[in-house]
């Protein structure tokens, strides 16, 4: 595939060639004069694309919960639609405490969190006028309780972001497959969902389509949906941002990452080609020259199966740890699903592995060596404000970053006294665009002598580098005083917002 400097490179000369053969002709020069627009900050050109201000606010919230919870709880099953609709196996014996799910999210540092308010079973966890397969119809005290609302409440004492997941695909409606669907089911649903219960960061809608499997033009009910026009999309994001102008749309503002174990690629672009087809490894990495932006949302579960079962062993606070650092730590989101039990309660063995994975970031990722520390650069943008010391003041609007043209350059930390380092954080100034392509960091006891400690490809919002990027084990400390970061190859000049040394 031609790179976006192979192209401009082949288009360069076409135009050139087109201005010259205009030249006698003054409204087509004026179109190419060359104009100087005032930049007393002398503040980089944007490398295209860049995200909207929603989608920052989203990278920002970094890492949240997910809460599958409906009738599959009570049955045992995943999806629900391998029997005939029953409103009354949604039988809780005790009222679900939504508080007490998004209490356990919390203690692992989680600032959101998304519940499904309808899976592909298609029972309505709210009482929805768009069918009568919802909470109201239930068995057991579920008439009593509007969970979306509850769930959306409990997420605001916590003070954590509010998000909603709504599958698509509905294997109880009659109307599923025709246009009726969409109008007097789905809208609907979103509509209600939207207006419903204060502002949301995301709304998820699951690729999933029954019949073959998932995300092709498969069968359900023996209709065929297209699903590319049959839901037209674009035109629902628009009126979910009219609604709801800070929540991000799956699939259009940002990526399923291609896999449901909690990993990003090692190479992970925000930059994306496609709103419709999805190609797992594309996912998994993004596209180096991809005209949009459509950052990767990883999604994973405590345990193996995405509804609660009573066999279920939750996985260790080590094991989540790891899959954070292969999200978040490569320029992902991470969305980590705990399922509430049929009691209406997260289960212990979940509650337990939260609070330890929370424990974890606390003694490894919370107290930072490099804030404040003074760093010096080999090469700094000229005028301005692009110094080195910019990505250990703590502010992500300041950056360190060279002249226009150079695609290289290093940072040098002095940590003032001997640490033992586990993992160095990398932050690009991203709402200018992702830049880096090749880095290395090494680190150094006396300023002399330099070890190598990692390297890597991209950065992104976020990377979050071990020793050999090894994501293994916690592992033994790297002594030194000097921390270098090297970038190798960028997209123009590299801006780096944050270093941080844990
Ligand atoms: C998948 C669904 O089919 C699973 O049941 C689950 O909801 C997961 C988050 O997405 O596509």
């Amino acid at each position: 595939m031609a790179t976006s400097r192979q192209i401009s490179r082949q288009i360069l000369p076409l135009l050139a060639a087109f201005a010259v053969a205009a030249a006698g002709d003054c409204a087509a020069q004026s179109l190419f004069q060359e104009q100087e627009l005032p930049n007393p900050g002398n503040t980089p050109s944007p490398v295209f694309p860049v995200p909207t201000e929603r989608q920052m606010q989203w990278y920002e919230t970094e890492f949240y919960g997910f809460s599958h919870y409906g009738p599959n709880t009570f049955v045992g099953t995943e999806w629900g639609n391998d029997r005939p609709s029953d409103p009354t196996e949604f039988a809780p014996a005790a009222l679900p405490d939504c508080q007490q799910w998004v209490d356990a999210m919390a203690a692992a540092g989680m600032r959101g969190a998304v519940i499904i308010s309808k899976h592909h079973d298609g029972f309505c966890l709210w009482p929805t006028g768009s069918t009568e397969f919802n909470v109201l119809h239930g068995a057991g005290v579920s008439k009593e309780v509007n969970i979306l609302k509850q769930f959306a409440d409990a997420c605001r004492a916590n003070g954590m972001k509010f998000g909603v997941y709504v599958s698509p695909w509905d294997a109880s409606s009659p109307l599923y497959a025709t246009d009726a669907y969409v109008t007097d089911v789905l809208l609907k649903q979103i509509t209600e969902i939207c207006t419903g219960y204060g502002p949301m960061f995301e709304i998820w809608f699951d690729g999933a389509m029954g019949g073959g499997g998932y995300y092709g033009g498969s069968e359900m009910q023996n209709r065929t949906i297209d699903k590319t026009v049959y839901y037209d999309w674009e035109n629902v994001a628009d009126s979910i941002h009219k609604m709801q102008p800070g929540c991000v749309v799956w699939g259009r503002e940002f990526r399923w990452c291609g896999n449901e174990d909690g990993f990003s690629g090692r190479t992970c672009w925000a930059n994306f080609n496609s709103k419709e087809v999805f190609i797992e490894q594309q996912n998994n990495t993004g596209v180096e020259d991809g005209l949009l932006f459509i950052p990767s949302e990883s999604d994973v579960r405590t345990t193996s199966k995405w509804f609660w079962t009573a066999e279920e062993k939750a996985k260790t606070p080590e094991q989540l740890f790891k899959i954070y650092l292969e999200t978040i730590g490569r320029n992902s989101t991470l969305i980590m699903n705990c399922a509430p039990d049929d009691k209406g309660k997260m289960p212990d063995n979940v509650v337990e592995s939260l609070k330890g994975l929370g424990k974890l970031l606390d003694e490894r990722l919370a107290k930072d060596f490099a804030a404040g520390r003074h760093a010096t650069a080999d090469k700094v943008r000229t005028p301005g404000n692009f110094g080195a010391d910019n990505v250990t003041d703590g502010c992500k609007d300041t950056y360190w970053t060279t002249n226009d043209g150079d695609t290289s350059g290093s940072v040098t930390i002095d940590l003032k006294r001997r640490r033992g380092i586990h993992y160095v954080m990398l932050q690009e100034y991203i709402r200018l665009g992702q830049r880096v392509r090749a880095f290395d960091i090494e680190t150094s006891i006396d300023g002399r002598d330099w070890q190598p400690f990692a390297e890597g490809t991209t950065i992104g919002y976020k990377r979050i580098m071990a020793k050999d990027d090894n994501t293994d084990s916690y592992g033994e400390a790297t002594e030194a005083r000097y921390v270098r970061v090297n970038i190798r190859d960028s997209h123009t000049c590299p801006l780096l917002h944050t270093i941080s040394i844990y």
